[in-house]
């Protein structure tokens, strides 16, 4: 049986809202560890990766539409470094946000192991702005470019190389808030995009069966990079940027369970839980029940 080893990263400087660093104890204490051991997994909690300090004005190291720079992108450093020793030792990176700028250092972690892997990018955004594009200047809404190899070299760089992963084995899942610098590159590199209208013309069981044939198909691991904001405000509110309109706890339910059944994802990470914008706790319980499916729990 496969052993997880569970990495948190209390990251909010990719964005500007305040709460999203305690995500990882949210997610703890909604009972992630407990519920993993029911299913015979070994646990090994690392902890916390410890960030910085936000930038202030004057600081030498300011970029221009790159909030945060210098602490994202270290941080990012220790979370590759600490990812990349547990894919070695053989267990399952299961990294908990933070915002989802964290998942620069995940895939730096990860994908040396790998000669192609694939990415699911299950979220409401693409995240794949750079500074030229980003109506924000937020690096959350920057990562998967950056893993792409595009934006500043400070976080295209991270763990030492480029790109981490090849725009054919992506695939969004969720989106329904992209930006015009984002539709373009989607575009220009084709990646694959299921969104909100594919998924409603479609259903979950099509989306899934086509996501998981086509990484199948052309990829040696897949990671899974989930943002609670592809999730619906109403079953997922405690989150940064919430977008109407999303996918349901139900269906998110049965991407995971298909996941599992497929035993395709090699490494994981759920990301923008912020307690602060939650009700009760409510989305890092549905994080946590999202993660029971995607490690095989069944309902009988
Ligand atoms: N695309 C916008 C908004 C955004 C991205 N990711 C989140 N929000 N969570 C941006 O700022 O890049
Ligand atoms: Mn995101
Ligand atoms: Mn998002």
């Amino acid at each position: 049986m496969k052993k997880i080893s569970i990495i948190g990263v209390p990251m909010d400087l990719g964005q500007t809202r305040r709460g999203v660093d305690m995500g990882p104890s949210a997610i703890r204490y909604a009972g992630v560890i407990e519920r993993l051991e029911r299913l015979h997994y070994e646990i090994e909690d690392l902890g916390d990766i410890s960030i910085g300090r936000a930038e202030r004005a004057g600081d030498p190291d300011v970029h221009v539409n790159l909030r945060n720079l210098k602490a994202v992108a270290e941080a990012n450093e220790k979370l590759a470094e600490v990812v990349d020793e547990v894919v070695k030792k053989g267990h399952f990176p299961l990294v908990l946000g933070g915002d989802h700028s964290i998942a620069i250092g995940t895939l730096a972690g990860v994908a040396k192991h790998y000669k192609n892997l694939g990415v699911i990018w299950y979220d409401a955004h693409g995240d794949l702005n750079t500074a030229e594009t980003s109506p924000s200047g937020n690096i959350h809404g920057m990562p998967l470019a950056a893993s792409l190899g595009l934006g500043h070299p400070a976080l295209t760089n991270i763990g030492g190389y480029s790109p981490k992963v090849k725009p054919e084995n992506i695939v969004l899942i969720g989106a329904r808030s992209l930006d015009e610098g984002e539709k373009q590159l989607i575009k220009e590199k084709g990646i694959k995009v299921y969104t909100m209208h594919e998924i409603d013309r479609l259903g979950m069981t099509k989306v899934m069966e086509e996501t998981i044939a086509y990484l199948k198909e052309r990829t040696d691991g897949v990671h899974l990079s989930l943002d609670l904001d592809g999730l619906d405000p109403h079953d997922a509110p405690g989150v940064g940027t919430p977008v109407i309109g999303g996918l349901t706890y139900r269906e998110s339910h049965l991407a995971m369970e298909m996941l599992a059944e497929a035993e395709m994802i090699t490494s994981a990470e759920f990301v923008e839980v912020n307690p602060i914008l939650d009700e009760r706790n409510k989305t890092a319980s549905v994080a946590v029940a999202l993660m029971g499916s995607l490690f095989g729990e069944k309902l009988v």
